[in-house]
């Protein structure tokens, strides 16, 4: 584990994507109306694996500002859509010291560990956005399933016995807002995000230890790839704390994350040489006493549309 500052905000350069699309030019138009300046948003897309040049000349026309003259040196200018080249770098928030800048607040990172790539993050969500989440949640909640790694379907399954909502990307106001504010936390376009899916633990119930990425050798994980790609990361927000039981526990280095109220565990796995971190096998330990709601939110490489 390390507390070391990572300032390697700039790691895609020149080898990130360059290719504009549909998705990202809307991700560029709805940040700059919520406010996000120019650095900002050119940081968020390096992050999320856009060339430097590249990023900076697509802000720039967004916004209807002249190119920077780097861009035109470069040669960056809107490409065709495209498909993203995969990204080479770790995905996932880049906090320059013991905190994440968001919208203008600190949001602490109570702990990192570099490999597996884990970080808790502490009151992402303030207590009335966790109470609206399960509001919204409690008259639509159906027992869990699991993907059938050899059909694609999803079918009850021992091992996931809770019971969850999901929900489209920004289908409500308030997941609008929250799906914002974790792609600019993350630096992975909110278009890159799966719907949330909320959960629910009564005592006993639990989610035995998985990985959240698809073995594309399974024919039935990769149905599950056909749009999106593969799964890069995942953010697990606990919507209440939960008295005793119900961590979420990563058994392959000995780490278990108590569920705290507004706090999110968020965890990648593509590795930079492309690969998948088994290091991040994961699980929702049995719930002892009281209940347990989270938020899940996973991130694929490319942007995720259902149906197209
Ligand atoms: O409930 C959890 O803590 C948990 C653990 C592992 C949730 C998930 N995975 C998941 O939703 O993928
Ligand atoms: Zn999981």
């Amino acid at each position: 584990m390390t507390f070391d500052s990572r300032t390697d905000a700039g790691a895609a350069g020149k080898q990130g994507y360059h290719a504009s699309s549909p998705e990202l030019e809307r991700w560029l138009a709805r940040h700059i109306k919520q406010g996000f300046k120019a650095d900002a948003l050119v940081l968020s897309m390096q992050r999320a694996g856009y060339d430097a040049t590249f990023a900076r000349a697509m802000v720039a026309d967004a916004l209807g500002q002249p190119h920077p003259a780097a861009a035109d040196a470069a040669g960056a200018t809107k490409a065709p859509a495209a498909r993203a080249r995969p990204k080479s770098d770790m995905v996932g928030p880049d906090p320059a010291g013991n905190a994440i800048r968001d919208a203008g607040r600190d949001i602490p990172v109570l702990f990192r560990i570099e490999a597996p790539r884990v970080m808790l993050l502490q009151g992402l969500l303030s207590e009335a956005e966790c109470d609206a989440m399960v509001a919204l949640s409690r008259d639509r909640m159906q027992r869990s399933s699991v993907v059938n790694p050899a059909t694609g379907d999803e079918n009850v399954h021992e091992a996931r016995t809770s019971t969850g909502a999901m929900f489209q990307v920004g289908e409500h106001p308030l997941l609008e807002v929250l799906e914002a504010r974790i792609a600019a936390v993350t630096g992975v376009p909110m278009e890159h995000g799966e719907g949330f899916q909320v959960l629910n633990y009564k005592p006993g119930a639990e989610y035995q230890p998985h990985y959240d990425y698809f073995n594309p050798k399974n024919p039935g994980e990769a149905r599950q790839m056909a749009v999106g790609g593969q799964r890069v990361a995942t953010l697990v927000i606990y919507l209440n704390s939960t008295p005793a039981g119900g961590a979420t526990t990563f058994p392959r280095i000995g780490l278990d994350v108590a569920p705290v109220k507004g706090n999110a565990v968020f965890f990648s796995y593509r590795l930079p040489d492309g690969t998948l971190d088994d290091r991040t096998l994961h699980g929702g330990m049995p719930v002892v006493s009281g209940e347990k709601w989270i938020a899940t939110k996973w991130l694929r490489e490319r942007p995720y549309r259902v149906g197209s």
